[in-house]
């Protein structure tokens, strides 16, 4: 970060406090808590959820921040480079420093000490209304437990919770938990977002989880199939949102890290295997979400499989395909059984990923193990409710870089 991106970042933070809108935050996290004992659930905390739920917590947060300065990103904390010793990231211009161990640890130096009347603490899970960090004497995460962690092979396992051993997301979720205990105090709490540290530091569990989705492109949330007691499955809202694991899972067309680069890939239509007067294959690729390439369905009825190969004009590294379904007049032509085909030529394909996708109008994106290619072809080989012949697509949007 530069010093003007520091600079812009904290007086956006100071901005939404100060209209409220930071404290919802922390009242959606203190909410969290309390439904879960309520529920007997593991929707935010202990289970598979921790990660796409914080993930739909800091995009809404960056958005507050984007809406007072459109510059504004969310930074993430990487603690296995800035830890206590960091002069940057706890200098007296962007997250202020220790607490005073003669002060009941009190945060005295930075934009959040008490003393600038920027920060009062409203939203609470104890008495105190200041800022407070008491760093642990302990070593942070190393590099080594962290790159064992992104080593890790299956996202979750069963019982689904703090239990779970040989789980990306529960060996994850636990350094994330040591780093709330180093800070301390306010961060150690259930109002924890009082400390906006936690927002750097879960961006950066955010990224960890973006590397290694990155890093195991076939693994997927789990569990993925309905009915697992107590824990969102795939397609289950995570409360109090209505979105579900399955909409959080891929992020790069919302949002990327500084480190990994896949962003929308422009592409052209290279082919078709059909499509209908007025909703012609460009429209898949037009950027528009509200046009759609349909099928042939009159006047005569064109049969699966459909194609679609998508030129990307040079050469590039591909690593996802981002589907959109039709956003109106219902589900005709939502595409079910697919894969996607990766060529360099134009005509020997290799396949990159294929599956079924669920019979409904959110958008669908399938990694792929990053692969050289210029041309992408989707294929339709069923219809997803099975209503009829057809296929039909919003947006068919390859990502990589
Ligand atoms: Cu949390
Ligand atoms: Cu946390």
């Amino acid at each position: 970060m530069s010093a003007t991106e520091r600079t812009n970042f904290i007086n956006a933070v100071i901005a939404i406090k100060a209209s409220g809108v930071y404290d919802t935050f922390v009242k959606a996290h203190l909410d969290a808590f309390a439904y879960d004992s309520a529920n007997a659930t593991r929707i935010a905390h202990g289970g598979p959820a921790f990660l796409p739920w914080h993930r739909k917590f800091l995009i809404d947060f960056e958005a507050a921040l984007q809406a007072v300065d459109a510059s504004v990103n969310l930074p993430y904390w990487d603690w296995t480079v800035d830890g206590a010793s960091s002069t940057t990231m706890w200098a007296a211009n962007f997250m202020g420093g220790n607490g005073l161990s003669t002060d009941n640890w009190k945060v005295t130096t930075g934009p959040f000490a008490v003393s600038t009347g920027n920060w009062p603490l409203t939203i609470r899970s104890d008495s105190n209304t200041y800022l407070r960090r008491q760093f642990s004497a302990g070593s942070l995460p190393s590099v080594a437990s962290v790159n064992a962690n992104l080593a890790m092979t299956t996202f979750d396992t069963a019982p689904w919770s703090s239990a779970s051993s040989g789980s990306f997301r529960n060996t994850l979720e636990n350094i994330h938990n040591g780093m709330h205990n180093w800070v301390s105090a306010t961060m150690a709490g259930t109002a924890s977002p009082n400390d906006p540290v936690f927002f750097l530091h879960h961006c950066n569990i955010d990224r960890l989880w973006s590397m290694w989705q990155e890093a195991h492109p076939t693994a997927t949330y789990l569990p993925s199939a309905g009915g697992t007691a107590a824990v969102p499955d795939l397609n289950e809202a995570m409360p109090p949102y209505t979105t579900t694991p399955a909409m959080m899972e891929y992020h790069a067309l919302t949002y990327r890290y500084d480190n990994m680069p896949s962003a929308a890939l422009p592409a052209t239509v290279a082919f078709y295997s059909s499509q209908q007067t007025g909703n012609p294959a460009t429209y898949a690729v037009d950027g528009s979400t509200t046009t759609m390439w349909h099928t042939q369905y009159t006047p005569t009825v064109a049969q699966p499989p459909h194609e679609l190969r998508l030129d990307l004009g040079s050469t590039k590294t591909v690593t996802a395909l981002s589907y959109l379904p039709r956003q109106s007049g219902g589900l005709n032509g939502t595409i079910g059984q697919f894969a996607v085909d990766l060529s360099t030529n134009g005509t020997t394909w290799t396949t990159g990923a294929s599956g079924t996708w669920a019979d409904n109008s959110s958008r669908k994106t399938v990694r792929i193990a990053a692969t050289q290619a210029r041309y992408v072809r989707l294929r339709a080989l069923s219809e997803a409710g099975g209503r009829g012949p057809w296929a039909s697509a919003a947006q068919v949007l390859p990502i990589g870089f």
